[in-house]
């Protein structure tokens, strides 16, 4: 069969789709805020509420924890995953650079150790970390010009809540926990 073949092939085959909607009812929600550069912060964990309370969250479904800094997110998330609650995370920071390589080591092990913190648990971890050169652009996406990024991050967890627990069944004992199929017992 030439490339063309294939081609038509792939057109007729019709892959059952599994999505997230954007339905907030029924799930909750934890939510990490950085104090660090609590200007901007504060503005995007307002707009990530906007988005979970349009979508149908309400108060009893979200939680929310502050930390001192991004660099201390992922350990936050980490430990929020860990308590089974929640069906999605959101971590909101804003590292801005400065004079020295704080920067980088700030930014590089946040965004690793969300990463880590989603895969190790099974429990999406939303990246609403802005990592800017100068103020101006952080405000320019905590409301002004670029939209605000909380507001997408909000949309993102109940899409990932809601894909995550299609996936992997209703939270239960290890929620969001990536199931491994029980052994069945040896006889004899
Ligand atoms: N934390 C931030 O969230 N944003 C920054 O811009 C920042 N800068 O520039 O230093 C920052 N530093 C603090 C860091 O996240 C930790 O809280 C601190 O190092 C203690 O572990």
């Amino acid at each position: 069969m030439d490339s063309n073949g294939i081609e038509q092939m792939a057109e007729k085959l019709q892959p059952g789709k599994i999505h997230g909607d954007f339905s907030a009812r029924g799930l909750r929600f934890g939510i990490a805020v950085s104090r660090f550069n609590s200007f901007i912060t504060e503005r995007l964990f307002s707009a990530a509420l906007d988005a979970l309370e349009r979508a149908g969250a309400r108060n009893a479904d979200v939680d929310v924890v502050h930390v001192p800094g991004s660099f201390e997110l992922p350990l936050a998330a980490k430990k929020m995953a860990g308590t089974g609650k929640y069906n999605a995370l959101i971590a909101i920071g804003c590292v801005i650079r400065g004079e020295t390589s704080h920067y980088d080591y700030v930014c590089s092990e946040t965004s690793r150790g969300l990463q880590l913190a989603q895969m190790d648990t099974g429990v999406p971890v939303i990246f609403c970390v802005l990592t800017v050169d100068t103020l101006e652009q952080a405000i320019d996406r905590a409301g002004l010009k670029g939209g605000n990024k909380g507001f997408e991050a909000g949309l993102a967890a109940i899409e990932m809540g809601r894909l995550a627990k299609k996936l992997h069944g209703a939270p239960s004992n290890g929620v969001g926990a990536i199931a491994t199929p029980k052994k069945k017992a040896r006889r004899g």
